[in-house]
């Protein structure tokens, strides 16, 4: 028998923080996206609560997916295969690591030209926001986005898929580690993550544990959950990661 079959995982889910791994993933379906499966990662329900959805699309060849209700934006970010964007009478086709980041209200399809898989993150758009301009479609592909050195260190680049300005409630990065590279510092913030580890491996702190990760495994941080990773193994490490931002800490919904 497995450990599987004994009833072990590493997936772990707590007040501030869950990580999933792809052995307890369970595969669902879910509004707006025919011929598809979806496992829900993180919804609002989940520990403490989130105030986003993120999931991931496994389309079957020829799958279309329709906009999300209303006052919903979507992200989408290509992990496998292709899909076909049409949104504002034009007509996108995203490759692999391609995004789009959709604003609420946004009339569009995803069309997968064979089967894909798409890393998809979802959240009710900030009322607050609605007094800055709406903000726009954004299309781009994350291997031809500029990268930034963090807090200085040449081996943990940071790669922004969204503007950072203020009508942005949330942003999607890339985060990239050299082999052995650390965060600075353990992170404390009232924002909270969703995480898609893209490549490599390491160790993950969450609160108080050390947690292994690697490729496929999915992290959700709560607000104020210690965090802090190290890369492991011989290769460059990256996760895809979403983030609120923007809004008055008195105002999150
Ligand atoms: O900017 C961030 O919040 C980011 N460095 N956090 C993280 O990687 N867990
Ligand atoms: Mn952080």
């Amino acid at each position: 028998m497995t450990l599987q079959q004994l009833g072990q995982t590493r997936s772990v889910v707590a007040p501030e923080f869950a990580l999933l791994t792809p052995e307890t993933f369970i595969r669902t379906s879910v509004a707006e996206w025919e011929n598809t499966r979806c496992t829900v990662h993180i919804a609002p329900v989940i520990g403490q609560g989130a105030r986003f959805t993120q999931f991931t699309a496994e389309m079957a060849p020829g799958a279309v997916a329709s906009a999300p209700p209303h006052d919903i934006q979507r992200f989408v970010f290509v992990l496998d295969g292709e899909v076909e964007l049409q949104v504002g009478g034009g007509t996108h086709c995203l490759g692999e690591y391609g995004y789009a980041y959709l604003p609420a209200g946004t009339e569009h399809t995803l069309r997968a030209q064979n089967a894909a898989r798409v890393a998809v993150f979802e959240k009710r758009f900030h009322l607050q926001a609605q007094t800055l301009p709406a903000p726009e479609v954004c299309i781009g592909n994350e291997r031809a986005v500029p990268g930034t050195e963090f807090e200085g260190d040449p081996d943990l680049i940071a790669r922004k898929l969204l503007p950072d300005t203020p009508n942005f409630d949330f942003i999607v990065t890339t985060m990239s580690y050299a082999p052995g590279a650390t965060l600075p510092y353990v992170e404390i913030h009232y924002m909270e993550h969703g995480l898609l580890m893209l490549e490599g491996e390491g160790l993950y702190r969450l609160g108080e544990r050390f947690l292994p990760v690697t490729q496929g495994d999915v992290i959700w941080m709560g607000a104020h959950c210690p965090q802090w990773f190290g890369a492991l193994g011989k290769r460059w490490s990256k996760y895809l990661l979403y983030k609120d931002m923007n809004r008055h800490p008195l105002e999150l919904k």
